[in-house]
């Protein structure tokens, strides 16, 4: 079987950046399918010898749902034009309120899938696929309010870990980063705090972003965070470290944020001044990464760094 290769271009020569926009930006724009009015904060994964992905895509009644797509390179899409098909393990989780922000992490043997799920509000949706053809609908992880549900990729102590952001039912003002931790992908528990918002780019609220990504020097995630300015909120993202065995222990976080939205298509849009990563493809051999990150809430986005660029970024910050 021939090498998959990630999505990347390296460093401008020019650039001192940690992580560096995609010169194709935006990779998948608005009107991709004929049923959008927007495609952004999706996720990516390796596929078969290409790529799968599970796309917020609000639609031209503005509801907000999941799609799938598959690409052979990880530029080019092509995405269902009709939400996914859930099959769903009990008639009251089916009624359709809203799918939004799906993250998708390959767990032992199957594909999970953690999204904002409207249930009497937003809480932590879950699934699993593992071909993508049949979605199957887990009971939801949390209670309201809570966005951000993301994964990690192997259990921790015999444990699913889910890092998650308790929030209320509107653009919450606030929230910081929990993990909860379950037997079974059903029932969570022991809970633990992990960060909260701090100053400046990140002074009103913090989310993970893409799946952690196993380092040997800790879990490195990328996360947003949200400044409120005169005009509204400001997403950009961020990185740290964790703990491998005790993951709600920080271990490092960086002070700047890594990118901030400054191209046009990031800060015009449907809600302007919006980065907000949901995936990351990693190749171990060689440390890059693609991030797939949704802009202006409108279209998604690839920027790329390295396991040690950001690594060398958290030791100095
Ligand atoms: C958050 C979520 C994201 C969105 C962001 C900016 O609360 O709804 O989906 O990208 O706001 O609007």
């Amino acid at each position: 079987m021939t090498k998959l290769h990630i999505p990347w271009e390296d460093r401008p020569a020019d650039s001192t950046e940690v992580v560096w926009r995609c010169s194709r930006n935006p990779v998948i724009p608005r009107n991709l399918i004929p049923t959008a009015n927007s495609i952004f904060n999706s996720a990516a994964v390796p596929f078969q010898n290409g790529f799968a992905g599970v796309f917020r895509v609000d639609n031209r009644k503005r509801e907000m749902s999941l799609h799938r797509g598959f690409s052979t390179d990880g530029y080019s899409w092509q995405i269902d034009h009709d939400p996914i098909n859930w099959s769903f393990p009990s008639q009251e989780l089916s009624a359709f309120s809203y799918r939004y922000d799906p993250r998708v992490t390959w767990i032992e043997d199957r594909y999970y899938i953690s999204w904002c799920n409207g249930y009497h509000g937003p809480t932590i949706g879950l699934g699993w696929t593992a071909d993508f053809q049949t979605f199957h609908f887990l009971e939801n992880a949390l209670l309201p309010f809570n966005r951000n549900g993301v994964l990690f990729p192997r259990r921790i102590k015999n444990r699913y870990v889910l890092l998650n952001r308790p929030s209320d039912n509107g653009h919450t003002p606030f929230g910081d980063i929990f993990l909860s931790q379950s037997p079974d992908m059903i029932h969570w528990g022991e809970h633990r705090f992990v960060m909260g918002a701090t100053r400046g780019w990140e002074s009103t609220k913090i989310g993970a972003g893409p799946t952690p990504i196993e380092t040997k020097e800790g879990w490195l995630l990328f996360y947003h965070g949200v400044l409120t300015s005169c005009n509204g909120f400001v997403y950009s993202f961020g990185a740290a470290l964790l703990d491998l065995d005790e993951p709600w222990k920080v271990i490092a976080r960086g002070e700047p944020y890594l990118l901030s939205p400054q191209e046009n298509y990031e800060c015009v849009g449907d809600v302007p001044n919006v980065v907000f990563p949901c995936s990351a493809l990693h190749e171990p051999d060689t440390g890059r990464i693609a991030l797939y990150y949704g802009a202006a809430d409108t279209v998604t986005a690839l920027a790329f760094t390295t396991e040690q660029f950001v690594l060398d970024f958290l030791r100095e910050y």
